[in-house]
């Protein structure tokens, strides 16, 4: 039988009968816990970047097993979430029957791809056995001040009636009816992430992940350390706080500026500049964060008739507001050092306000060329570094009560309300005598309703599903109304990976023992999209849990692994409105699982991807069937009872180099998921066992292991193939047939790796035109008749005549012509 379908399905039966991927979760000692990002069941099936992701990973999963792990590889839906309910809005067909359906589809397809996912532990988040522990997860922030409600903005469109998340704005406008978008204050919940923000910046360090994500983490985070400097407002008893970096050039501050936000703007305003000032307060409401930060824009702002005191020198300092400050970030107010700042810079040659250079101190100044300030003399703490002058002069704000150290971080509180309808509802109960009551543990779940009306009306879809809001205080047991927000789907991914070793306990979210042992996960694999939220997310709620004693590890992923993307055949991103999507089920018929996955790993780097093509897969799928003709010679061979068998210690010799080297070169790569070359490797070995099959001196024991260990070797890449041809050569070895998967993955023997060779160089007149590779020690006349038969030196000798031939023995051959 040729490799196709067929040939998947025989194993795949033969794994399923045999329980050959079950995990023993007794046996955790060499456990290896592989993990790819589970994903959201959408209508469009798996795609071939599903398929780049689990295949892949999978041959990575199937070498440890052969080399010994007990893999854990478990698979699971991030289920909840807004396209379900957008497609329901659009459709009428409930969310629930949409996902369900939509998971249904993809396990099949899972199924087809033959990867070894321990399905036993699958969960899928929106089942309430699931967010049941999600809402268990929220109390438990909640009980250890972690979980909070504040006042926060919401996007909000008035058109759509409806309350849109953030990737829902494109320029300030609804993604759905191009509406200007409103911002709407609403309570909501938060989780206090920033409580872990230093733990979070240091442990990066210990992670073995791309140092580009631990980057783009570390700067999201935006750790900076600073200082707060106090000023007060002249003629008043005001006092605000600036948050500064640099210190050092305090003697230079010539004016001051509060975000427009800032609670003391209206207070200081004089009478004069109020109504000015009001209006700028209102324009920049309507700014985007994102606009008010960037640089290219011209500066704006107003002044506040105000004043503030110098806390050293005692000057006075106009007090302006901006849209450049922003209220969220350090104290919301900065004190300006035109000469040393750009954005300052900007602001005071339109404002037209001085600019003084601070000097004696090593501050470098940042003025253009043909700028001069007003040179300023830093006194006391003239002569010093830019950082012994910061820690100067914070101390003497410290001395004077005016300033201290401070750490600010970039990284805010995490928002979890969603005013949506298909996510895990929060546990809380809000009570007319108690107020804020969490949901005692003993009622999880709280379940979502499905008879909800979830076309938008301007509200959270549950708060008009009465049956649901209206509840009993557990405390009181007077009327109370229930919480209506949902979770954002990000909490439910935040602990998925803790939940998949013991995803049916029902007593706890899982067994703090099983998870001690199980975790952390050895290897995560996913897209590079996540390095600021879920990989956020997944790390603080792994330290919240720590702290809390259920857990007893401080990183959820050790290693981490971003693939790459795999484009439509137009080189762009596969998407269904492009019409350029690679669905896996075609070729999957046309050639069979092991080709597909076979020239996923040949043709890209797995961790840059590119662009499909219908080709590439072509000649992958002739590079098989060559293998299979290959190992049917060989099976042929061995079943020839009449078979004479030959010994070339020659042939074997080159062989054995051939299998080892590939062995050892594959052992490198694999481990660093570099699939490509794996391939290459056995591309490479397989051209040298067509030269000793087609020597026709072959040695039947020989050929007999040579073949065990060239189905071995190709085993975890060709997971299908190989276990139907093991078993194949098993049968004529009067074995009954196993798994090759549970068999020792081939070691390189050093022994056959050393090639008693040496390379020689040959030149014809003192030009190298060759080398080669000759036993070592050769002769001189050995060496001098090889040299002079190679073709390559053949034709530049050219007719010539010979006059002398020159070797230094294992080093070189120079021919002189003439
Ligand atoms: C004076 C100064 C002089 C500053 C100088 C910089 C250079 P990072 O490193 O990002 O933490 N700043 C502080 N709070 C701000 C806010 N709410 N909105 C906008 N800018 C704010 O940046 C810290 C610096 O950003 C602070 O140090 C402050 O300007 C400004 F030559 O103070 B600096
Ligand atoms: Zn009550």
């Amino acid at each position: 039988m040729d490799y196709s379908i067929s040939i998947d399905k025989i194993s795949q039966d033969f794994w399923k009968k045999n329980k050959i991927n079950t995990f023993n979760i007794d046996d955790y000692k060499k456990k290896l816990y592989v993990l790819e990002m589970f994903s959201y069941p959408s209508g469009s099936n798996l795609h071939a970047g599903h398929w780049f992701n689990f295949g892949l990973v999978d041959s990575y999963a199937r070498y440890k097993k052969m080399n010994g792990f007990n893999v854990f590889q478990p698979m699971g839906f991030d289920a909840f979430g807004l396209p379900a309910e957008n497609y329901a809005i659009k459709t009428g067909i409930h969310p629930k029957e949409s996902t369900m359906k939509n998971i249904d589809t993809m396990r099949n397809q899972l199924d087809n791809m033959g990867a070894m996912f321990n399905f036993e532990n699958e969960i899928i988040t929106c089942t309430p056995d699931y967010y049941k522990w999600t809402q268990w997860l929220f109390l438990k922030l909640y009980e250890n001040d972690l979980a909070y409600r504040k006042n926060a903005p919401v996007n909000f469109c008035p058109s759509c009636n409806t309350v849109l998340a953030n990737e829902q704005v494109i320029e300030n406008k609804c993604e759905r009816c191009s509406s200007e978008i409103e911002k709407k204050n609403l309570t909501q919940w938060f989780f206090k992430i920033t409580k872990y923000a230093d733990e979070l910046v240091d442990k990066l360090n210990s992670l073995d992940w791309p140092e580009k994500t631990k980057s783009m983490q570390k700067n999201w985070i935006g750790r900076s350390y600073g200082t707060i400097v106090n000023f007060s407002v002249e003629n008043s008893n005001k006092t605000f706080d600036v948050f500064t970096t640099r210190v050092d050039t305090l003697m230079g501050v010539s004016y001051v500026v509060l975000a427009p936000e800032h609670p003391l703007v209206l207070e200081i305003t004089t009478n004069d500049y109020l109504s000015n000032v009001k209006n700028y307060i209102d324009l920049s409401s309507k700014q985007s964060e994102i606009d008010r930060v960037s640089s290219n824009r011209e500066k704006t702002g107003e002044f506040t008739g105000a004043y503030a005191i110098h806390p050293i020198t005692n000057k006075k300092l106009p007090i302006w507001i901006s849209d450049y400050v922003i209220s969220t970030y350090g104290t919301g107010a900065v004190m300006a050092v035109p000469a040393h700042d750009e954005r300052d810079f900007e602001f005071s040659k339109k404002f037209n306000l001085p600019i003084f250079e601070v000097i004696k101190t090593e501050t470098q100044t940042n003025l253009p060329i043909t700028e001069k300030g007003t040179l300023i003399n830093s006194e006391i703490f003239n002569n010093l570094s830019s950082d012994k002058a910061k820690e100067e002069i914070t101390k003497h704000l410290q001395s004077i009560n005016k300033g201290s150290f401070k750490t600010t971080f970039r990284l805010r509180d995490w928002l979890v309300s969603r005013q949506r309808y298909w996510g895990a509802p929060i546990p809380i109960i809000y009570c007319e005598n108690c107020g804020i009551v969490p949901v005692p543990y003993e009622s999880l779940p709280v379940e979502l309703p499905d008879d909800v009306n979830f076309n938008p009306n301007g509200k959270s879809p549950l708060e008009t599903c009465e049956k649901f809001v209206n509840t009993l205080c557990p405390k009181c047991n007077s009327k109370a109304k229930r919480e209506t927000d949902t979770l954002d789907t990000f909490v439910c991914s935040s602990w998925y990976y803790l939940r998949y070793v013991d995803p049916q306990n029902n007593e706890a979210p899982f067994d703090k023992d099983k998870i001690n042992r199980m975790l952390p996960v050895d290897k995560y694999v996913g897209g590079p999209e996540h390095a600021c939220m879920h990989l956020l997310y997944a790390r603080f709620i792994t330290k919240a849990l720590r702290d809390m004693n259920f857990l007893n590890f401080d990183e959820p992923f050790i290693s981490l692994t971003h693939q790459g993307l795999i484009l439509g055949p137009d080189g762009f991103k596969m998407s269904k409105s492009r019409g350029n999507t690679i669905s896996p089920d075609k070729y999957i018929e046309e050639y069979g699982s092991d080709v597909f996955r076979t020239y996923l790993m040949f043709a890209f780097t797995y961790t840059e991807g590119g662009a499909w093509s219908d080709e590439g897969i072509k000649s992958i799928h002739k590079f098989i069937q060559r293998s299979e003709r290959l190992i049917n010679k060989g099976l042929c061979v061995l079943k020839d009872k009449s078979f004479n068998s030959i010994n070339d210690e020659s042939e074997e010799t080159n062989l054995l180099f051939a299998l080892n080297n590939a062995i050892k070169m594959i052992k490198t790569d694999v481990e660093i998921l570099q699939f490509n070359t794996c391939i290459a490797h056995f591309m490479k070995l397989t051209n040298e066992f067509s030269k000793y099959l087609n020597n026709n001196k072959i040695n039947c024991s020989f050929l007999n292991e040579f073949l065990f260990n060239y189905i071995k070797l190709f085993a975890p890449f060709a997971p299908h193939f190989c276990e139907y041809y093991f078993g194949i050569l098993q049968e004529i070895n009067g074995k009954n047939k196993t798994s090759v998967f549970l068999e020792d993955y081939p070691k390189a023997d050093p022994k056959y790796l050393t090639r008693d060779e040496v390379e020689i160089a040959i030149q014809v007149n003192g030009k190298i035109r060759t080398k080669i590779m000759i036993p070592t020690n050769s002769e001189e006349e050995t060496i001098k008749n090889i040299s002079l038969s190679n073709p390559e030196i053949i034709k530049h000798i050219d007719n010539k005549k010979i006059v002398k031939v020159i070797v230094i023995k294992n080093r070189l051959v120079n021919i002189v012509v003439k």
